[in-house]
């Protein structure tokens, strides 16, 4: 047991690497925590209780809501707002930001952008699925209600980002700038493990996971950059792979440990690309430069990006910076669609 290093442990010991810390980010970690192992109850019952059924709304993007779509919401909504350090949460569920209107939570100084089940629709196939978290400071006065400008921060001023995969086993993946490091979850003891400390990605890969279904209109640069993964088998002889499970979460730790990039372009259904900048983009674009790859929007990177809206989309191109250092090189020879 000795040899066990908690993530609550982990939090309190990382904490002394911020001198000036307080313990606020660290209690914010703990709710996470906490309404991860909640939310991981229930999917790993899903099959069993009448929750996987469409729960009948639609959130903002008109995805019809699964129950555990909002259960999950609700979930970590709850947790963050009941340790009084997060003044207001932005989700993919909620149309609008939420102010936390307790005047104990108007005092913190933080606010969390999430995806609180991204993939949800793999749930009722048994697919992998995950939470994404995004954690800033307030720009608004302390005391005060959240306001927009809070959540419309670009993705370099992230004081912390995480996720958590509930696939074959679950792990709780974060960083604060200070490494990435991953935690396994026991469920015998209730705890998650450190079992991934200082995660480093390949500077080079060969799985490339794209939706090759929308092949026909996607940029002629991606396209290329396709071919190219399709003609060259590099010195290693190692042919490239082509990986695609549907769910951004699991696709991209798969290929945070073992090299590879995840590609999400403008097609004809989304021309500004489908995955949302602030809960998807920026924090797994922190993960990623934190593991030693690359995350851009084709052009340029992805957190240097000053967001203009809640729910907005931008092309996304994440993992072995020299995967995506070659699709950005195509882009800018190929940048149209034909
Ligand atoms: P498509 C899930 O809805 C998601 O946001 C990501 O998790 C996933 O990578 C992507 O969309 C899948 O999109 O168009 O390939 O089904």
């Amino acid at each position: 047991m000795s040899d066990i290093r908690t993530l609550g442990e982990f939090i309190v010991e990382k904490q002394h690497d911020f001198p000036h810390a307080s313990g606020e980010l660290s209690s914010l970690l703990s709710s996470i925590k906490l309404a991860a192992k909640i939310v991981n109850r229930e999917i790993n019952k899903a099959g069993l209780v009448d929750i996987t059924g469409a729960f009948g709304g639609e959130n903002v993007q008109g995805e019809e809501q699964q129950k555990l779509d909002v259960y999950a919401n609700d979930k970590f909504k709850a947790a963050l707002e009941a340790r009084d350090q997060v003044c207001g949460v932005a989700s993919e569920e909620e149309d609008e930001a939420v102010s936390f209107n307790k005047e104990l939570s108007q005092n913190a100084k933080y606010v969390v952008l999430m995806d609180p089940l991204d993939g949800s629709s793999n749930i009722d196939v048994n697919v992998s699925v995950g939470t994404i978290f995004s954690v800033y400071r307030r720009v608004s006065p302390v005391g005060t209600p959240a306001t927009e400008e809070d959540f419309l921060q670009p993705g370099n001023q992230q004081v912390a980002a995480g996720y958590i995969i509930y696939g074959s086993s679950t792990m709780l993946v974060y960083t604060t700038g200070n490494g990435v490091h991953g935690f396994t979850y026991d469920p015998s003891l209730g705890v998650f493990c450190l079992s991934h400390e200082s995660l480093q990605t390949p500077e080079d890969g060969r799985i490339y996971s794209i939706n090759e279904g929308n092949y026909f209109r996607f940029p002629m640069g991606v396209k290329k950059y396709i071919k190219f993964c399709q003609e060259n088998v590099p010195e290693d002889d190692r042919p490239y792979t082509s990986r695609y499970i549907g769910s951004l979460v699991s696709d991209f730790h798969r290929n945070l440990l073992k090299g590879g990039i995840y590609l999400y372009p403008s097609t004809a259904t989304h021309p500004n690309g489908k995955l949302r900048l602030l809960y998807e983009c920026n924090p797994m674009a922190f993960l990623i430069e934190q593991a030693g790859g690359k995350a851009s929007d084709g052009v340029g990177r992805i957190m240097d990006i000053k967001p203009t809206e809640l729910h907005q989309r931008v092309p996304f191109f994440v993992g072995s910076t020299n995967m995506v250092e070659k699709v950005e090189a195509f882009l800018a020879e190929f940048p149209d669609q034909d």
